[in-house]
């Protein structure tokens, strides 16, 4: 389907490093590229938007505060950041990014502008721990799955968390796959020397991980899996990000004594020139709603071992891109990084089948099925 109107976007997104932060970003600065006007709105300049470019507007959430407030109502005044930013840039739609509360806060708003006369469709793309852990919780379940329904469109990030979100929540709606995206060409670099001298002075085998170090990802998994990989063949392990998981990670390094052979480098804004150094990427998470993460590491050729959960299966060929164990098998998954690391030649071959495979996500092929989603409702 050709493309004849340019459309003017609102995108409501977490800021920070996250995944669903991370696509959001890159999915408003695709459509700024093919021509649409975009506007983030958030309470953060999301990290990965950079350079300033004429059609991408921020709008940043204000939430005042007043003694009363134990808790700041984000999500009023995110609601009220909404409708002003639709009503004063005339705006077509508004996609949301993770369910929570963004999902609700676009319901409010479209009740608000509806009353003025003005229809809004809101698209809300589900991401993972919104449906899977967050929005689950008793707590949080009855509004997450009304406004999921009152969503004018639904979309998820894998086939897995489609069938996830219809297992959990009452969902009145079709939901449309839309699976996550790599801009493979910012992720083509050449390996900067003197950066991979400093991380593996004597030629050893660079091994990366990077998340928000929550328990889901199961940091000390990584550090043993590592661990079997080091006893065979020196490698180095970097670990980028950072949260909750951290102090006991670098405890586990030092009882494991491989404090010299880890380094911490904490939350990177250039993963591209970090992958580049990397021979393996390690996701062991107990759950992935798709891993966006590792088919980052991918596309800049770096082959991944994963657990098989989730929709990591979605994204990771056994074989061919890497490998896949059971949550909690380090041993398997050790054997596994020593099977991809120990012969260079054997190296080459996953990693240069890990950015052929990572371009079947590449942002050019997903970029139309929204723009194709957002014509429906113009
Ligand atoms: O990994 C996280 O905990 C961050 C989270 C987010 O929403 O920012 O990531 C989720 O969304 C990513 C982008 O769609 C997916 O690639 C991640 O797999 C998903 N995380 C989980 O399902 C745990």
């Amino acid at each position: 389907m050709t493309i004849t109107k340019t459309m003017r976007i609102g995108i409501v997104c977490y800021p920070t490093f996250g995944g669903s932060g991370v696509l959001a970003t890159e999915l408003g600065k695709a459509l700024a590229q093919k021509g649409h006007q975009v506007h983030f709105i958030t309470y953060q300049q999301p990290v990965r938007l950079g350079a300033f470019t004429p059609n991408i507007f921020y709008h940043e959430v204000q939430v005042p505060t007043y003694p009363l407030f134990d808790y700041p109502p984000y999500e009023t005044a995110l609601a009220s950041t909404m409708v002003d930013v639709i009503k004063n840039n005339n705006l077509d739609l508004l996609h949301v990014h993770y369910a929570i509360p963004h999902a609700s806060a676009a319901y409010m708003a479209k009740q608000i502008l509806k009353k003025e006369g003005k229809n809004v469709p809101v698209i809300t793309t589900l991401h993972g721990t919104d449906i899977t852990l967050v929005g689950r919780d008793k707590t949080y379940a009855p509004v997450v799955t009304f406004s999921i329904n009152e969503s004018d469109a639904i979309t998820a990030v894998s086939d897995n968390l489609r069938d996830e979100t219809y297992k959990h929540f009452k969902i009145t709606k079709e939901i449309e796959v839309i699976k996550n995206f790599v801009d493979v060409s910012r992720f083509n670099r050449k390996p900067i020397d003197a950066f991979k001298k400093m991380i593996a002075p004597n030629g050893e085998r660079v091994v990366m991980h990077a998340s928000n170090f929550r328990k889901l990802k199961r940091i000390p998994d990584v550090i043993k899996i590592f661990k079997e990989l080091n006893d065979k063949i020196p490698s180095r392990l970097m670990l980028v990000g950072d949260g909750p998981e951290r102090p006991a990670a670098e405890d586990l390094c030092r009882d494991l004594k491989l404090m010299d052979a880890v380094r911490f480098v904490g939350k990177q804004e250039q993963m591209e020139d970090i992958l580049a150094i990397a021979d393996l990427f390690l996701l062991p998470s107990e759950y992935e709603s798709f891993g966006l993460a590792a088919l980052e590491a991918m596309a800049a050729g770096v082959p991944v071992v994963t657990t098989n959960a989730g929709g990591l299966k979605e994204i990771n060929i056994p074989g061919e891109t890497g490998y896949m164990g059971d949550v909690g098998d380090v041993k398997a998954m050790g054997q596994q990084a020593i099977k991809i690391l120990r012969d260079n030649e054997v190296l080459r071959q996953f990693k240069e089948r890990a950015a052929t495979h990572a371009k079947k996500f590449d942002i050019s092929i997903v970029i139309p099925l929204y723009e194709n989603l957002y014509e429906k409702f113009l």
